[in-house]
C-alpha cells in the first residue's frame, strides 16, 4: 500500500521533474543592442550563463512597446527573471508591473528605473556606475591634457554633449563640467549640446549645432555620457576643420568604440575614455538574477562601480587588468 502511494506520488510529481530538467532562463534586455558596450555586457552575461548552467535570452528593446513585448515573451518562455537597461527609465513602473504580473525577478543595469516622480523604484535592485565621480575623472583627465598642451583655461570652449533626461547621463556630464569649473574654466565657456539619443549620430548632430553657434572658440574640449557622445563631438569638429591639435575629448566606456579610435595610426581628438566594466555589469547582474530566482538570494539594492582613465598609451595594460 505504502509503496503504491509512493509510486502515485512519484507519477504526480513527474511533470514537475520534467520541467526542472529544462534549463533555467534569464533575460537580458538592452536599449541599444548595436552599441559595443551592450554587446560586451551580453558577452559577459553569456559567460555567467555558461558557468552557472542557465540559458540567457538576449533581447534588444529600443522602445517602450518592444520592452513590454519582450517581458511577455520571457514569461511565455517561462524565464525566471531578467536584467534590463531600459530605453527610458520612466518606464520603470510599467516594467515593474509587467515583471510582477508574470512572476519574474527584475534587476536594472546601467540606467536605474524610476517612478513617475523620478524616484528609483524600491524592490528593483540596480547596478550602475558612479556617474558623478566618473564624470569628475573625465574632467580631471581633460584638465591634465589642457595643461600639458599649455592651453589657457579661458580660451577653451567646453562642449557638454547632454542627455539630461537620463539621471546617470546628467550626473556623468555634470561631474565633468563641475571639475572644469572648479579648476577655473569660466562658466560662460560651457556649451550644452543636447542629444536626442545616446548614439554617435545624435551626438554628432548636437555638436554640429553647438560649434556653429559658438565659432568664437578656437580650442575645444568635449565629453558626454558615453564614448559615442564624445566621438560624435570629435567627428563634428573634424568636419569643421577642428582637428586633434585644437580639440580634446574624453568618453566613458572603453569598449570597441574607443578602441577603434585608439588603433587609428594618427591620433584623433578622441584622447581617452574612462574605462568601466562591462564584465561586472554583464556577468554579475546575470548571476544575481539567477541566484535571486533559484536560491532566494536578494541582490543588494544598489551597486555602483568605478572607472579608470584609459588612453592610447595604457589601453592594453588596463584592459588586461580588468579581465577584458
Ligand atoms: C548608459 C549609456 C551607455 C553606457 C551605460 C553604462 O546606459 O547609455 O552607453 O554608458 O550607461
Amino acid at each position: 500500500m505504502q509503496r503504491r502511494a509512493a509510486l502515485a506520488l512519484a507519477l504526480l510529481a513527474s511533470p514537475f521533474a520534467l520541467q526542472a530538467a529544462e534549463p533555467v532562463k534569464v533575460g537580458f534586455l538592452v536599449k541599444q543592442a548595436e552599441e559595443p558596450w551592450f554587446q560586451d555586457e551580453w558577452r559577459f552575461a553569456e559567460q555567467a550563463a555558461k558557468e552557472k548552467g542557465f540559458t540567457l535570452v538576449k533581447i534588444g528593446v529600443p522602445n517602450g512597446e518592444k520592452t513590454l513585448a519582450a517581458i511577455d515573451n520571457l514569461a511565455a518562455q517561462k524565464a525566471v527573471g531578467f536584467v534590463i537597461c531600459a530605453p527610458d527609465v520612466k518606464l520603470g513602473v510599467a516594467i515593474n508591473r509587467a515583471a510582477k504580473r508574470n512572476n519574474l525577478k527584475v534587476m536594472s543595469v546601467d540606467d536605474q528605473l524610476v517612478d513617475g516622480g523620478g524616484k528609483p523604484i524600491a524592490g528593483i535592485p540596480h547596478m550602475g556606475i558612479s556617474g558623478y565621480e566618473i564624470g569628475k575623472q573625465v574632467g580631471a583627465g581633460l584638465l591634465a591634457e589642457i595643461k600639458a598642451r599649455g592651453w589657457k583655461l579661458d580660451e577653451v570652449g567646453v562642449l557638454r554633449v547632454a542627455y539630461d533626461q537620463l539621471p546617470t547621463g546628467r550626473d556623468r556630464t555634470m561631474g565633468a563640467a563641475d571639475a572644469l569649473k572648479a579648476a577655473g574654466v569660466p562658466a560662460a565657456n560651457l556649451i550644452d549640446a543636447p542629444q536626442a539619443k545616446t548614439d554617435t549620430e545624435s551626438a554628432f548632430n548636437a555638436a554640429n549645432i553647438a560649434f556653429t553657434k559658438n565659432a568664437k572658440f578656437k580650442k575645444w574640449v568635449a565629453f558626454g555620457l558615453n564614448d559615442e557622445a564624445a566621438l560624435g563631438a570629435v567627428r563634428a569638429a573634424e568636419g569643421r576643420g577642428i582637428k586633434a591639435d585644437a580639440m580634446l575629448a574624453i568618453g566613458i566606456g572603453g569598449s570597441q568604440t574607443a578602441l577603434n579610435e585608439f588603433t587609428k595610426p594618427t591620433p584623433t581628438a578622441f584622447f581617452g575614455t574612462v574605462l568601466i566594466s562591462p564584465k561586472r555589469h554583464g556577468y554579475e547582474t546575470a548571476i544575481a538574477v539567477y541566484e535571486w530566482a533559484t536560491a532566494g538570494k536578494t541582490p543588494p539594492p544598489v551597486t555602483l562601480t568605478s572607472g579608470v582613465l584609459m588612453t592610447r598609451q595604457n589601453q592594453g595594460e588596463l584592459r588586461k587588468q580588468m579581465g577584458l
